[in-house]
């Protein structure tokens, strides 16, 4: 990049993103972003407009109304492409404003085949909202993918996945899911929340659409709600654009800048989360205490062969099962460091009870049925010192 942004004879070095055959860091700390032409500021100005100004009637300066131009939010989606491996970005207000537009490309009658053991949000906007608009759903679990074959009917149009799953972790084999919804005509969209683009790259593999909520791990700080969508298709691209600038859930400029902050970090606030995950679920899989641990990383998870050929990551999610409300409720209440709270991916740690929190929108016996118990207790492993966070963990769980 140069550092004279008034040099008017090197544009090529002044290109807005690294090639994209270079590093993961170099693509989370550069892409997207130049020097701002005018000054030289080093970080993209929070361009906070609701309007531009035109020089003359029919003619502007490639931005008209905010929203559906704003230089800050272009600046994370260029950055949230690159990461992922994709052509486009596009931000949202958040993660289920994201999820809700792909859904919005739909018609009445189309019929989408979701994993059942997603966010609690996102399964009550599919069975709550949506169905209630026309848009049906069939709800499986995608360990199996006959399970997945076997919902596909001729109106279906999508398969959301989400891998690994909210709360219990459970992963599905994206390339098989790919080839699966090609078959039939239809898309595959990928919940990459979890794993982030530093782990796990779903349009490598064939998913046309990957959805984040960047209130996540990717901004990382828990100071924002945001989502996005990244995708490789133009034509796709476009239809998502148009349905965002026809419904109007943009994130405003300083979010999305904030989040753009943070993603210049992500590589390496995920080793340690990807380090401190794995330091955690290895205690608590040893622990007395604790009847059973659901980590990817470890050589216990049923898939854990498929989580090492899909994911080059683990982490910070980790949930364990206590055996009773009663049990998971004293241990979070007694945990100093990990903050009892909704929410994930930032760099403190949180820790929570699904079944009450994240997930009391779903219906009991689905909770049950997919193992999301009373006793089942989340943890957000955050990057703090690894000794104090298993102290934290040891003294709550003395005496359960
Ligand atoms: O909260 P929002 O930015 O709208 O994102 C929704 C969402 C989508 N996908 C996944 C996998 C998520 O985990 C979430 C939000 N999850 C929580 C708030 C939570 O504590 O699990």
């Amino acid at each position: 990049m140069s550092h004279d942004p008034s040099t008017p004879d090197d544009s090529d070095s002044r290109q807005d993103s690294p090639p994209a055959s270079s590093g993961f860091g170099t693509r989370a700390v550069h892409a997207g972003q130049r020097p701002d032409p005018t000054t030289g500021a080093i970080m993209p100005p929070i361009y906070q407009t609701s309007t531009y100004v035109q020089p003359e009637l029919g003619r502007h300066l490639g931005y008209e109304y905010a929203r559906v131009q704003n230089p800050t939010r272009e600046a994370l989606e260029g950055n949230l492409a690159a990461l992922e491996g994709g052509k486009h970005g596009i931000a949202f207000a958040s993660g289920l404003s994201a999820i809700e537009a792909v859904m919005k490309t739909l018609s009445v009658g189309d019929h989408v085949v979701s994993e059942e053991n997603t966010y609690g949000g996102t399964n009550r906007m599919f069975n709550k909202v949506l169905s209630r608009l026309g848009i049906r759903f069939s709800f499986v679990d995608s360990r199996d993918p006959d399970q997945v074959r076997e919902a596909i009917r001729p109106e279906t149009k999508l398969l959301h996945m989400e891998t690994p799953t909210n709360p219990m972790m459970r992963l599905c084999d994206l390339g098989v899911m790919a080839e699966i919804a090609h078959e039939a005509g239809a898309l595959l969209m990928v919940d990459n929340t979890f794993a982030t683009p530093f782990n796990q790259r779903p349009l490598e593999v064939g998913a046309d659409v990957v959805v984040h909520s960047t209130t996540k791990y990717l901004n990382g700080h828990s100071d924002v709600i945001g989502g996005a969508l990244v995708v490789d298709d133009d034509a796709l691209a476009e239809e998502l654009f148009f349905v965002r600038k026809s419904t109007g859930a943009v994130p405003g400029p300083m979010d999305a800048w904030l989040v753009l902050r943070g993603t210049k970090t992500l590589h390496v606030r995920m080793k340690a989360h990807n380090a401190n995950g794995m330091a955690v679920a290895r205690f608590l899989e040893g622990h007395p205490a604790v009847e059973a641990c659901h980590y990817p990383g470890l050589a216990s998870h049923p898939q854990h062969e498929l989580a090492t050929r899909q994911m080059d990551g683990f982490t910070g999610m980790v949930s364990v099962e206590l055996g009773s409300g009663e049990r998971a409720k004293r241990f979070v209440d007694r945990t100093h460091l990990f903050a009892l709270a909704e929410s994930l991916g930032g760099v403190e740690s949180i820790i929570g009870v699904p079944a009450l929190m994240t997930h009391a929108s779903v219906a009991p016996d689905r909770r049950a049925f997919m193992g999301v118990t009373d006793g089942l207790v989340r943890l957000s492993v955050g990057i703090e010192d690894e000794a104090d966070l298993l102290e934290d963990l040891d003294r709550a769980l003395k005496g359960l």
